[in-house]
């Protein structure tokens, strides 16, 4: 599972789980116990979530509800089309999943848990898990007088991660500016380990502002898994480039290669020098069409022509690629040349 493992609704009643390490073993148990487990939240911790339990439930009789306001999963990350393609999919893996509705309360009765929902809806559950998303914690800033951006939250710092004089600031609670794609707030694990190390260095002098970006990943079942970079957000004009995808082009064909049953590893500063573009390999990589399988392919998140975000759907470990063409941060008039960079015929 990716990291984001910040939920902010934990009951006293216990009937509400937030997901820590020992939340998640205890989640786990819960799901052998139970008939029914609702997941409050659409984005990578309720889909992962909801797929994983939901796998476990087509040999049980365990129900899976997700309940979610946006309009299909991963709604705020992945353009529409591919939301709803994810939405059907994360169905097929046994939830039932209840798009473009909110909770409006919820009440403890008969040893279930009511939820009524926003469109008129009466829900009844065992357990309720809230995966709505996290607030960087900024109590520190009146006592310490650190600005707080009143836009995204979070602390205030310079592309070099500092607040001021000896404050650095790292992780999810840093509001930095990147050189590159302007103010930022992360909330991503790979960001955690990058900042850290930067704002270390420049506590020892490294004067080195925010220059490397940091990635993300996250698996939908064994199926569906991407990778992404920069500012990865569905309100941006985005361009999709798809091929056909085989077996090996799944999270789960790729951590079996890793034999680690892991595929994520925070990355080195390993930087795309040299980037092959194989003969035709673009051939057949075109736009997405209605009712087509996504089997693998890359999307491009733009910004005035300037592709600000990268998202590698089922592709694997061609991070540094996407790396440079953000750092590049050059207009491009036809994106499938720049697609063809990720070979994504190949293999
Ligand atoms: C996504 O699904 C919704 C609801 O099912 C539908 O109204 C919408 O047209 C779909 N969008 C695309 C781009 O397919
Ligand atoms: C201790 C130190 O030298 N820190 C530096 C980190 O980077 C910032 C911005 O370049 C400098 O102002 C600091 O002096």
């Amino acid at each position: 599972m990716e990291e984001d493992l910040q939920i902010l609704s934990r009951s006293k009643g216990g009937n509400i789980t937030a997901v820590l390490i020992e939340d998640f073993k205890s989640l786990e148990k819960i799901s052998r116990n139970v008939k029914s487990i609702v997941i409050i939240g659409g984005g990578f911790l309720g889909s992962e979530l909801a797929c994983a339990l939901g796998r476990r439930a087509r040999d049980t009789d365990l129900e899976v509800i997700q309940i979610y306001p946006e309009k299909g999963n991963m709604g705020k990350i992945l353009p529409e089309y591919l939301s709803n393609w994810t939405t059907e999919k994360v169905r097929k893996e046994g939830v039932n999943v209840m798009a473009n509705t909110v909770v409006k309360s919820a009440k403890y009765q008969d040893k279930k848990v009511i939820l009524k929902l926003k469109d008129g809806q009466t829900v009844k559950t065992d357990h309720v898990v809230a995966a709505v998303g996290l607030e960087p914690s900024v109590e520190l800033a009146k006592s310490a007088r650190l600005e707080v951006d009143s836009d995204l939250g979070g602390f205030r710092v310079n592309a070099e991660l500092q607040a001021r004089s000896n404050i650095w600031v790292a992780g999810d609670a840093a509001c930095f500016y990147d050189l590159k794609l302007g103010r930022r707030r992360v909330e991503h694990h790979d960001h955690a380990v990058v900042s850290g190390r930067l704002a270390g260095e420049n506590m020892t002098g490294a004067s080195k502002p925010y220059w490397h970006q940091s990635m993300f990943w996250s698996d939908l079942g064994p199926d569906v898994g991407y990778e992404a970079i920069g500012i990865v957000d569905s309100s941006l004009p985005t361009v999709g480039v798809f091929a056909k995808g085989t077996a090996k082009d799944t999270p789960k064909a790729v951590t079996q290669e890793s034999g680690t049953g892991i595929r994520s590893e925070s990355e080195t500063e390993e930087i795309a020098t040299s980037v092959s573009v194989s003969a035709g390999a673009a051939a057949s990589a075109r736009p997405p069409q209605e009712g087509e399988d996504y089997g693998k392919g890359v999307i491009f998140y733009l910004r005035e022509k300037v592709v600000v975000g990268i998202l590698l759907w089922n592709i694997f470990n061609r991070m540094p690629i996407a790396r440079k063409v953000i750092k590049d941060g050059e207009e491009h008039d036809d994106l499938n040349e720049i697609a063809k960079l990720f070979n994504i015929h190949e293999d």
